[in-house]
C-alpha cells in the first residue's frame, strides 16, 4: 500500500471515533459502477454505500442539478418556502403513489419521524389510552442508530451499553406473521418492519408474510410501516419492494437513494390521515425540505425511472443470482436476494466472510461482509451484463480457490 493512504488511515485512527472497521482501502473517485483509490486502482463496487448510491457514482444528471441548486440557493429553513419543495412533493407522490410526504434527512429521522407519528394517530385518531401506544417490531431488525431504534434492536452490539431506552415496542420473530397477531392488542398502533431484511443478512420473509401482515393491520386498525430505506428505489427489481408481494404500506419509508448518494435525503409517505396528525411545531428539522436536498433527489428520481435502472436490477440481478448459485465451491451454504440485494452465506468452516472480502477487494470488487459469514452483493443498479460477467469471475476465483 501506497504512503499517501497510509498517512490517511493512520490519521483517521488517531483522531476518529472507532466506530468502523473498515476495509484499508482510501477511495478518491467514482464513475457509474467503479470507485478508484488514491492510487488510481480501480474497483468495482458491490456495496453501493448500503444502497445509496443505486443510480451510479456521481450521476452526471444528478451532479448538474445538484451544482446548478447549490449555485442558486441550499437552505432556507422551513420557516420560509423554497420553490423546489413542492416539485419534489409533487414528483415522489407521483412516483409511489403516496398522499403526504414528510421529508427528512437521514434514515434513522424518518424512522423516528414515522413512529412519533403513528404515536400521536394512535391517540388522536385511534384511541388509545396516553402514553400506552405500543408499536410491534421484528428481531434483527435494522432501522438506524438513534436511541429509541437501537433500544428496539436486538443486536447485543447496537444497544448493548446506550440505555435506559424508550418503551412501547414489542418484538416479534420476523416472517412469522402469527406472531404479529399475537402481539396485537388494543394499543398497537403500528407494525414496523423491513420488507426484506438488510443487516441481518439479506433475509427474505416466506412468501406471503406481508400480506399476512397488510390483511392483519387493515383489521385491527395498526398502521403497517415499511422501512424500505434500503429495499426501496429499485434495489430489489421494483420500485418499492412491497409491490413482490402487491401490498401498500400505510406509511413507507425511503432515504439511501433518494438522492442517488450526493445528500442525505429522506421521506416519510403516508396516506394523509396518519401524517395528517402532525400539526405546526411539533415535529421539523432545519435541513429537512431543503431546495438542495430537493433538486438532487428531483433528479435522482428521474434518472432512475427513465434510465431503467429498476427493470435493469430486474435482470442483472437474477442473472447474478443465478450464476452465483452456480458457482461449484463447499465454501457456500445459500446465494438468497432479490433484484440486486444479494448475499453469499458461507459455511462456518468457511472462516468467516472478511476474508473473502479482503480477498474479492485485491481482485478489484468491494463487497461488505455481515454477521461473520454473509458476503453482502449490491452492485449499482446501472451494472451491466458485462461487469456482472467479470464479478462473477472474481467471485468465483475467490469461492473456490482460496485454501480452506
Ligand atoms: C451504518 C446495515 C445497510 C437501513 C434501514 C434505516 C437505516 C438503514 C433498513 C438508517 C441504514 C445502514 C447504515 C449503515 C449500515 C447500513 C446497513 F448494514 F446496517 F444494514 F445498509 F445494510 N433502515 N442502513 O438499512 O439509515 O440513518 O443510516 O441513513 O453504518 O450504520 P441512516
Amino acid at each position: 500500500m501506497q504512503q499517501l493512504a497510509n498517512d490517511l488511515i493512520g490519521t483517521e485512527s488517531r483522531l476518529g471515533a472507532h466506530n468502523y472497521k473498515p476495509l484499508d482501502v482510501v477511495l478518491s473517485r467514482g464513475l457509474g459502477v467503479y470507485v478508484w483509490d488514491v492510487d488510481g486502482n480501480r474497483y468495482l463496487d458491490c456495496l453501493s454505500a448500503y444502497s445509496a448510491v443505486n443510480q451510479g457514482h456521481c450521476h452526471p444528471k444528478i451532479l448538474e442539478a445538484m451544482v446548478e441548486q447549490a449555485s442558486k440557493l441550499t437552505l432556507t429553513s422551513r420557516a420560509f418556502r423554497n420553490d423546489q419543495l413542492a416539485l419534489f412533493y409533487e414528483e415522489l407522490a407521483a412516483l409511489t403513489g403516496s398522499h403526504k410526504i414528510l421529508p427528512m434527512n437521514s434514515g434513522a429521522e424518518a424512522v423516528e419521524s414515522a413512529i412519533k407519528t403513528v404515536r400521536k394517530w394512535g391517540y388522536e385518531v385511534k384511541g388509545v389510552p396516553e402514553n400506552r401506544a405500543e408499536i410491534i417490531v421484528c428481531s434483527d431488525n435494522f432501522h438506524g442508530r438513534t436511541i429509541a431504534i437501537v433500544g428496539f434492536s436486538t443486536d447485543p452490539d447496537a444497544r448493548g451499553g446506550f440505555g435506559p431506552f424508550p418503551s412501547g415496542f414489542r418484538t416479534v420473530r420476523f416472517g412469522d406473521a402469527e406472531a404479529v397477531e399475537a402481539a396485537m392488542n388494543e394499543n398497537t398502533v403500528a407494525v414496523l418492519l423491513e420488507p426484506i431484511q438488510g443487516e441481518a443478512g439479506v433475509i427474505i420473509p416466506p412468501a406471503g408474510y406481508l400480506r399476512r401482515v397488510r390483511e392483519l393491520c387493515s383489521a385491527r386498525n395498526v398502521v403497517m410501516i415499511l422501512d424500505e430505506i434500503q429495499t426501496g428505489l429499485g434495489r430489489t427489481g421494483k420500485l418499492l419492494a412491497e409491490e413482490h408481494e402487491g401490498v401498500e404500506a400505510d406509511v413507507t419509508l425511503i432515504g439511501k437513494a433518494l438522492s442517488g448518494g450526493f445528500y442525505p435525503v429522506s421521506a416519510v409517505l403516508s396516506n394523509s390521515e396518519v401524517l395528517g396528525v402532525l400539526k405546526p411545531g411539533q415535529h421539523g428539522s432545519t435541513f429537512g425540505g431543503n431546495p438542495l436536498a430537493c433538486a438532487v433527489a428531483r433528479a435522482a428520481m428521474r434518472v432512475l425511472v427513465e434510465e431503467g435502472m429498476i427493470e435493469n436490477a430486474a435482470v442483472q440481478g437474477d442473472y447474478f443470482k443465478e450464476q452465483l448459485a452456480g458457482i461449484r465451491s463447499n465454501l457456500v451454504r445459500e446465494v438468497r436476494g432479490r433484484g440486486l440485494m444479494l448475499a453469499v452465506e458461507l459455511h462456518p468452516e468457511a472462516g468467516g466472510a472478511r476474508r473473502y472480502c479482503e480477498a474479492l477487494r485485491a481482485r478489484g470488487v468491494l463487497a461488505k461482509d455481515t454477521h461473520d459469514h454473509t458476503i453482502r452483493i449490491a452492485p449499482p443498479l446501472v451494472i451491466t451484463r458485462e461487469q456482472v460477467d467479470w464479478a462473477l469471475e472474481q467471485f468465483d476465483a475467490v469461492l473456490t480457490g482460496l485454501p480452506q
